[in-house]
Formats: C-alpha cells, structure tokens, sequence
C-alpha cells in the first residue's frame, strides 16, 4: 500500500489507485477519514477501505464539478471509484455525518480556496471541511 510514494515520474501519466480508511478515530478526532484530504490527477481512482466497522463513503451533492458521476458505497462497502473531472469533491459517511464524518478530494490543480460548502451540510461537517483546508494551507 504505501507503493505510491516511490513511483517514479515516468508513470505519473498513468491512473493511480489511493485508499482511504474510515475510521473509528482518526489524528484529529473520532470518526474520520484517513487521509483527510486527496490530491489527485484527473482518472485517478480512490478505494475506501473498511478499517473501522460501520462507515461507508458518499458523494456529497453540491460539492462536485459538473459531470462527476455521483456514488454512494453501502455500510462496511469497499468501493473503488474513479474520479475524471477536476475539481474539489466533498465525502461523507452517511451514519456520522453529523458528527462531521468528512473528507475532500482535489483532482487537478483546482484550489481548495475554490471549495464550495452548500448550506444544508450539517454544522459539524461545515467546521471539518474548514478544519482540512486549514490544515492543508500550513
Ligand atoms: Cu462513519
């Protein structure tokens, strides 16, 4: 798994796979995506991985670009999916999305700055995504 940090540049062009876990308890608090924050290139595919039981992964409406394919993987599901638009998509897991379970993905070299949270995102979920790209700006 930790294949992709010795890839030589040759290969950039091709598609890469990214996990993610979910998680019970992530580094900065309970019930997290781990990495909290991708950056991929556009036909880059992201596989969530069950690490904890009682997650799964979910496109958030309104925090996709235009002509990204919704999905929605089904409690302990590990889905694989293939991200080809760019621009910056919003992740939840259904179950804890108000408990702010949430995680963004960058595809292209589109700037987190340029994220747009929807109004009807649970508060919790709000300050996490504000918490990722604050993060992501140190
Ligand atoms: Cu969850």
């Amino acid at each position: 798994m930790p294949l992709l940090l010795g890839i030589s540049h040759a290969h950039l062009t091709q598609a890469e796979t990214f996990e993610v876990k979910m998680l019970n308890r992530g580094p900065h608090g309970a019930m997290a995506y781990e990495p909290e924050l991708l950056k991929l290139s556009p036909g880059d595919k992201v596989k969530f991985l069950a690490s904890s039981n009682g997650h799964d992964a979910v496109s958030i409406a309104g925090m996709a670009p235009a002509g990204a394919q919704p999905f929605k993987g089904k409690i302990n599901e590990e889905i694989e999916v293939t991200l080809t638009e760019p621009g910056i998509y919003g992740i939840k897991c259904l179950p804890h999305y108000a408990m702010g379970m949430v995680m963004l993905i960058q595809v292209g070299e589109v700037p987190l700055s340029g994220m747009n949270v929807p109004a009807d995102v649970p508060e919790r979920a709000k300050q996490r995504f504000l918490e990722i790209a604050t993060r992501a700006a140190k």
